[in-house]
């Protein structure tokens, strides 16, 4: 007689409120009572044990009467859905955009007309190359893409935390993205541009140089999303309520200013935290330390449209802030982590095409191209035209029109009216048009039906080289060295050669140092322009991450290395002088159990010593006890953290006690970025100093090739 475990072998007992029950094997599993909800199946029908298929016998062949199992493994079996072509990676939080005066003047955007309004939004940032599982900090230009839930419809500003793209038509993005990721015969590299098909494709493609110089900067290894500006790249309009028409561009620029980390520490952070951007960002958000960004808007008529000697049209161009300054209107704020990552970061579906009221497109031709794609993808991504139901796409506004049916209906009109006009009145009888409804600006367009691009779109190297020239001997270092790591990944050399010969175009100087860091066998002549390169265009400051860093340490993270007997009052100086600047202390022990320090009070450690590197950290401080030093000295780990914090520049702090771990790391003469600990008032020193984010001094002297 077959025998029923549940209700033959099972001792139960009570837990609380909820009873437990012990099956045959000791596994326990518990059965509702109390609060705790009845599990059911999705027909609602309750299940009564979730533990065992339904078989003849203990021993005996499952049956496929079993529908409890089928739909539970059928519903698994599903669970996935394409990811993004590309933009995969991503990590969505909840805000609002709060505007600081009215911009009626400028548009009749709904959202921008009151000063102090709160309008609900929802931010993803993401990577573009890798796939969904790819590490965070992956050279690679950021996604910022914002949705704004304004009382007129859903308005999507989708875009990166560049203000530039690679290619002017948006008929070039296929292959683009297939040349940008894994090559189709080998499936690899993961994440990566430093390979032969990337740099094929944008050494044949000349208009990719000026993106080419920015993805070579450090803005594609940003610290933190929380750092990084955000750029709505193309030329828009605002229209007022007279129907009058402004250029815009967008910036979104961050509250604690920008900062990227290193290459050498971005290969390192991969490793250690492969999640480290989404979960500074979950931190901050949880931790209520909300990231903020100011809306900054660049405006502009056809005049000067006329006269700026790129085309406002061209997506592979900027208008430097120092032309047109970036006027400030509001702020953006994420206050709320989401409840659930796929119904919200995975579901939301962005598209260019949605604007609202005041808002319109200019005929940019990436844009263009963007305003089809989008909708199109979010159809094989999403699986219904009825994405638009999906909570976090839909609109926190009315809507109402005769679309109807299509997998997955959510919101199904009542009554006998599925068309306009009709003649049925009511609710639905018919919604009518508006004169508030979205017009398009009556622009008067004309021109033979030809495939061409205007003739400004053929400067290729100007800007590239005006912003190669407008970054600090630091930063145009990183991006040297960027091209010489990248380059050194591609397998053929006509291909580093092809590149070397458009940088000639842009820097001279640059084009050689890369040249000789490949070990170029002779210099490549220049490529041929299409139009000449305008070699005085102004420096633009704004352009450099490092002339535009933080003005405090707030946001930041300290990496404290303790032991046992670890300085009391040091670390609780050190402590409060983070705490007063906004930053965060972070304990990494031998144990992470903690540790007791000096005045014998226990401590949690945060991290075991081989798990919390310091490239984690934006500083770090040598905390050791003299005996505790001792016993880091013999730990590899103990040696990289240190060694790690030198070689990527990071200001140290240590305590006397210290002394045998920098004597094994090496360290022997300490430079300024040091600073010794040798009473609690030095911790505050430490923290000013830390202002300035890296000990820059020192890199050059930590490279030799
Ligand atoms: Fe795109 C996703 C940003 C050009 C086609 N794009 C996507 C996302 C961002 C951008 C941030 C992720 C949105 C999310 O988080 O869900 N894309 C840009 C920017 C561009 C750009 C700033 C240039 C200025 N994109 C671009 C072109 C095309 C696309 C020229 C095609 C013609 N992009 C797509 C897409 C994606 C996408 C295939 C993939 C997933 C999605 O749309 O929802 O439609």
């Amino acid at each position: 007689m077959a025998q029923d475990p549940r209700t033959d072998d099972l001792a139960t007992a009570r837990l609380g409120n909820v009873e437990v029950h012990r099956g045959a094997g000791g596994e326990t599993h518990q059965l509702a009572g109390g609060d705790v909800p009845v599990l059911t199946t999705q027909q609602g029908i309750p299940v009564s044990d979730d533990q065992n298929t339904l078989k003849v016998g203990p021993r005996g062949p499952s049956l496929l009467e079993d529908f409890h199992f089928r739909e539970k493994m059928f519903h698994f079996d599903h669970e996935r859905i394409p990811e993004r072509v590309v933009h995969a990676r991503g990590f969505g939080a909840h805000g609002y955009y709060e505007n600081y005066d009215s911009l009626a003047d400028l548009t009749a955007a709904d959202l921008f007309q009151r000063a102090g309004e709160k309008t609900p939004a929802f931010v993803r940032f993401s990577t573009v190359a890798g796939n969904k599982g790819s590490p965070d900090l992956a050279r690679d230009v950021r996604g910022f893409a914002v949705k704004l839930y304004t009382k007129q419809g859903n308005w999507d500003l989708v875009g990166n935390n560049i203000p530039i793209f690679f290619i002017q038509d948006a008929i070039k993005f296929p292959d683009l993205i297939h040349a940008a990721k894994q090559e189709p015969d080998r499936g690899f590299p993961q994440a990566q541009t430093a390979h032969d098909n990337f740099w094929d494709f944008i050494s044949l493609s000349p208009e990719a140089m000026n993106m080419a110089l920015w993805i070579m900067s450090d803005r594609t290894i940003p610290r933190s999303l929380r750092f990084m500006e955000g750029f709505g790249i193309h030329t828009f309009r605002l229209v007022n309520a007279e129907g009058k028409s402004t250029y815009v561009k967008f910036h979104w620029k961050p509250k604690l200013g920008m900062q990227s980390v290193v290459w050498n520490e971005a290969v390192k952070i991969n490793g250690a935290d492969p999640d480290f951007h989404r979960r500074d960002m979950w931190d901050a958000i949880q931790s209520g330390d909300f990231p903020e960004w100011e809306l900054g808007l660049q405006l502009f008529d056809d005049d000067f449209a006329e006269k700026f000697p790129f085309d406002i049209l061209d997506a592979t161009k900027i208008i430097p802030e120092e032309v047109i300054p970036v006027r400030r209107v509001g702020r953006l704020v994420l206050d709320r982590t989401v409840d659930n990552f796929f119904a919200e970061t995975e579901q939301v579906a962005f598209c260019t095409q949605n604007v609202v009221p005041g808002i319109d497109f200019t005929n940019d031709p990436l844009l263009q191209g963007r305003n089809f794609s989008y909708l199109d993808t979010q159809l094989k991504r999403l699986g219904s035209p009825n994405f638009t139901h999906i909570p976090i796409n839909a609109p926190k506004t009315e809507v109402c029109n005769f679309q109807q049916d299509g997998h997955m209906a959510m919101r199904n009109p009542k009554g006998r009216a599925n068309y306009e006009p009709n003649s049925w009145g009511g609710a639905l009888g018919g919604p009518r048009e508006s004169r508030q409804g979205y017009r398009s600006f009556p622009a008067e367009e004309s021109g033979a039906k030809r495939r061409v691009r205007a003739e400004l779109f053929a400067d290729h190297y100007s800007q590239a080289r005006q912003f190669f020239l407008s970054q600090n001997p630091v930063e145009q270092t990183h991006i040297k060295d960027a091209f010489v790591f990248e380059l050194s990944k591609v397998e053929t050399p006509a291909i580093r050669a092809r590149i070397v010969s458009h940088l000639l175009n842009v820097d001279e100087g640059l084009a050689k140092q890369v040249a000789d860091g490949l070990g170029l066998a002779e210099m490549p002549p220049a490529a041929d322009p299409a139009r000449p390169v305008l070699r005085d265009l102004e420096a633009s400051p704004a352009l450099s991450i490092l002339g535009n860093g933080p003005k405090s340490f707030a946001g930041r993270k300290v990496g404290a290395l303790v032991t046992d007997g670890t300085d009391h009052a040091l670390l609780k100086a050190l402590k409060e002088a983070l705490a007063a600047e906004g930053a965060m202390l972070e304990l990494i022990a031998p144990k992470v159990g903690g540790f007791t320090c000096s005045a014998g009070h226990r401590h949690e450690a945060k991290q075991k010593v081989n798990g919390g590197p310091s490239v984690l950290y934006d500083a770090v401080a040598l905390l050791p006890s003299a005996e505790g030093a001792a016993l880091l000295a013999k730990e590899a780990t103990a040696k990289d953290f240190v060694n790690d914090a030198y070689a990527h520049a990071k200001f140290i702090a240590f305590a006397p006690t210290a002394k045998p771990l920098l004597d094994k790391a090496g360290l022997t003469e300490p430079d300024d970025g040091f600073v010794a600990l040798t009473s609690p008032a030095d911790a505050k020193r430490f923290v000013e100093a830390c202002r300035a984010v890296r000990f820059w001094a020192r890199e050059a002297k930590v490279h030799a090739v």
